[in-house]
């Protein structure tokens, strides 16, 4: 279910407080992210993996050494639902230095 307007106030703001962004022309959330190395991302992307094959729920994201770009949306709903707000708020959790 895509997130109403009550919850795009309540959850989704939080979120943009904390980095991430609309996406243009879609209705989905985006971050940048920044490591030391590809270590330190790749640590990072297999915390993100793990929790998302726990939720079922995937990011879509781009890695070229120590960035990771990641957008987030939900491809059932075509829009953001409560899945996403669960997933930004996992990956900032476990970004620790690496949010840009
Ligand atoms: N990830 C995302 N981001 N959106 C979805 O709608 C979605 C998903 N659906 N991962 C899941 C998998 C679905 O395709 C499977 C069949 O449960």
């Amino acid at each position: 279910m895509k997130l109403s307007d009550d919850e795009r106030t309540e959850k989704l703001e939080p979120l943009l407080k904390a980095g991430w962004s609309k996406t243009d022309g879609r209705d989905a959330i985006e971050k940048k992210f920044q490591f030391k190395d590809f270590n330190q991302a790749w640590g990072f992307m297999s915390r993100v993996a793990l929790k998302a094959e726990k939720m079922d729920h995937h990011p879509e994201w781009f890695n070229v050494y120590n960035r990771v770009d990641i957008t987030l949306s939900t491809h059932d709903c075509g829009g953001l639902s409560g899945k996403d707000v669960t997933l930004a708020s996992f990956i900032d959790s476990v970004a620790g230095s690496g949010a840009q």
